[in-house]
């Protein structure tokens, strides 16, 4: 039994312990504990070993955009930050580097965050440190025979953050000869193809701001008006609604050039009987969105036309039918399969043969921070949670004629809601569409 002198200590000891974490993680907010518990999950995924994750550095006047792998595991844009995580049996460590504070620069550039414990509390991390230290720190972990995770691909000089950092990596790699960098890209793309319900909301607001750019542009177009002031509209609202950028170049291609996949110049004069393929998204707090719709500049779709754009319709059902978790989305998946056999038994092109060679791309892609999300090697079975493209389409260049409808869809536990179901699909009320004022 206890002497209650004892008892008394002990119930001390714990009251200051609890008072110092308290002090030291002044109640983090929802958000907080989010990019908390990615940055276990992330950890849990790598057991033991450390990881170097690098942020994109301001580059001249170029427009700044924060790498998005460091964006889900902190919630920080700081440019030029580093993220130090370094798992243990029984306590992670995690440590943000910070850029040296530079007033002088700062009057040109703008006010950067300081490395200190004001800034850490404000991000919910454990601690912050002028980069300066990142040395020090990496010596502690004993860092001559570790593995290192990065976000950097192998072939760094590839990425953007791989080329801001290339000269910080070589440094490190001075300094510890025996270390050896990995790709931590896999273990984050598990991670971000299921979405949480803050992403989830993020994605539905850029959802909803393309919807409405899709809107205003259905209303613009008309024979005698060029591509790009179909753009202008788009990315005027895109903007005016409160998204950061298109999360891609917007593709307005029209006649001849909506047979062209990934055409963007868009500077071509409609013709009256084109028809022009809208594939756009905004990007909302970091979030992309990514919807196409194909329109007829007259206002209405010929005989033709409309065969074939029922074609592709009957396609996006057809594969939207075989959503649900479980369900492998690869290559030459059951999606894509039943997308192609729906339009390959569909419809003739001008010298009677089938319509199956004209579909020519992927039905499907991950969205989230990036249109096309990363993903995870390992794993390619849906779950409930993930956001995914249906994007079937049918292009004739011998007919000046293409044709893609695509939607984003989010998998359920029993199948999928698609979540720009606010855009109009069908024939009849994309012609409404474009007659509204
Ligand atoms: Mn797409």
């Amino acid at each position: 039994m206890l002497n209650s002198i004892y008892i008394t200590k002990i119930v001390g000891i714990i009251f200051s312990v609890i008072l110092f974490c308290g002090s030291y993680f002044s109640n983090p907010t929802a958000i907080q504990e989010e990019y908390a518990s990615r940055r276990l999950a992330y950890q849990k995924q790598l057991k033991e070993e450390v990881s170097l994750i690098f942020n994109n550095d301001f580059v001249d006047l170029k427009e700044y955009v924060p790498d998005k792998n460091f964006f889900y595991l902190t919630g920080c844009e700081e440019p030029g930050a580093v993220l130090l995580l370094s798992p243990g049996k029984k306590f992670n460590t995690e440590t943000l580097f910070l850029p040296i504070r530079d007033l002088e620069q700062e009057r040109w550039t703008g006010f950067r965050m300081a490395p200190n414990q004001a800034t850490a509390e404000k991000l919910g991390i454990q601690r912050v440190l002028s980069k300066e230290k990142l040395r020090t720190e990496l010596s502690q972990l004993r860092m001559t025979k570790s593995k290192v995770y990065t976000n950097l691909s192998i072939n760094s000089e590839k990425t953007l953050a791989g080329r801001t950092y290339s000269k910080l990596i070589a440094t490190i790699k001075k300094w510890f000869p025996k270390i050896q960098l990995l790709d931590a890209s896999s273990a984050l793309g598990a991670l971000r193809m299921e979405k949480s319900k803050l992403e989830l909301d993020k994605m539905k607001k850029a959802v909803e701001i393309t919807v409405e750019a899709h809107r205003k542009a259905a209303k613009t177009i008309s024979s005698g008006k060029f591509e790009y002031q179909v753009e202008a509209v788009i990315e005027f609202e895109f903007r005016n609604r409160g998204a950061t950028r298109p999360a891609f170049p917007s593709i307005i291609a029209s006649g001849p050039n909506s047979t062209i996949l990934h055409y963007m110049k868009n500077k071509r004069q409609m013709q009256p009987g084109d028809l022009v393929i809208i594939d756009v998204g905004a990007e909302f707090e970091n979030y992309s969105a990514d919807l196409t719709r194909t329109y007829p500049v007259d206002g209405h779709f010929t005989n033709r036309q409309r065969e074939i754009y029922n074609v592709v319709l009957g396609a996006q059902e057809a594969a939207l039918k075989q959503i649900r978790p479980g369900i492998r989305l690869g290559q030459n998946d059951v999606i894509q399969q039943a997308a192609y056999q729906y339009i390959n038994n569909h419809g003739r092109d001008n010298d009677g043969q089938k319509l199956g060679r004209y579909f020519i791309h992927g039905i499907s892609h991950h969205v989230g921070l990036e249109v096309h999300d990363l993903t995870s090697q390992a794993s390619t079975l849906l779950k409930p949670g993930m956001v995914i493209t249906i994007e079937p389409g049918i292009y004739i260049p011998q007919e000046n004629l293409g044709i893609r409808i695509e939607d984003e869809v989010l998998v359920t536990d029993n199948g999928y809601q698609i979540i720009s179901s606010a855009l109009p699909r069908d024939s009849v009320a994309i012609e409404q569409l474009m007659l509204e004022k």
